[in-house]
């Protein structure tokens, strides 16, 4: 079967955000590393990519979840890490509102206990509502809830905006959410 592109971009951000040493390889404090390593330790274990096909996946990337760096050398998930690795995202002053998409099976629990980073860093957040529908779909009937984000801010919450767009945060009390 031939490996298409998505299928490239899965394993990029399986190794790029959770399980890098599944395939013996390192990121650095910032999460970059060697793209020559990734695909021969890739190789050594079974995978066979092609920097071709690294590049079209980095480039076709519905959300950019990759970037490579500026001598072309290394690569790194944009968002969505579980393991550690420090950014250096800028902090950035929210809009007004930004919206969050879940499935309607975590919203009593969410509107109780606010919402929660799981096992990434971060809560994902986005400015736009129809981006949350998607993200909500992903885990079942989707809800869209409102963040005041302003409001959040003006109170000392920190937000982040990661290189594609995604806003982050520590988590988001259940009083600056509202169910649309
Ligand atoms: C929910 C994808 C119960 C939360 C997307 C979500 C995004 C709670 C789920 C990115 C809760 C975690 C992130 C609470 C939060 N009680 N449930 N207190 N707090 N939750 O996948 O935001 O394709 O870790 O609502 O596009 O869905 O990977 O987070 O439903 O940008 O690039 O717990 O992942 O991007 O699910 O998605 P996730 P998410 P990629």
């Amino acid at each position: 079967m031939k490996t298409t592109t998505k299928d490239i971009s899965k394993f990029l951000s399986f190794i790029l955000r959770h399980q890098p040493e599944t395939i013996g390889i390192e990121l650095d404090e910032q999460g970059w590393t060697s793209i020559g390593k990734l695909i021969e330790q890739a190789r050594l274990h079974g995978k066979s990519i092609q920097l071709d096909d690294i590049e079209e996946a980095v480039k076709t990337s519905d959300k950019q979840r990759f970037a490579i760096s500026e001598d072309g050398l290394k690569i790194r998930a944009n968002q969505g890490h579980s393991v550690k690795v420090d950014l250096a995202l800028p902090e950035v002053a929210p809009p007004e509102i930004l919206f969050h998409g879940t499935a309607s099976c975590f919203i009593a629990s969410i509107l109780k206990e606010g919402l929660r980073p799981g096992s990434r860093h971060h809560v994902h957040l986005s400015a736009k509502q129809e981006t949350a529908k998607t993200v909500g779909t992903r885990h079942g009937v989707p809800v869209i809830l409102t963040v005041r984000a302003k409001d959040m801010h003006d109170a000392g919450h920190t937000f982040f905006l990661s290189a594609n767009g995604v806003w982050l945060c520590d988590t988001v009390p259940p009083q600056y959410l509202t169910k649309n």
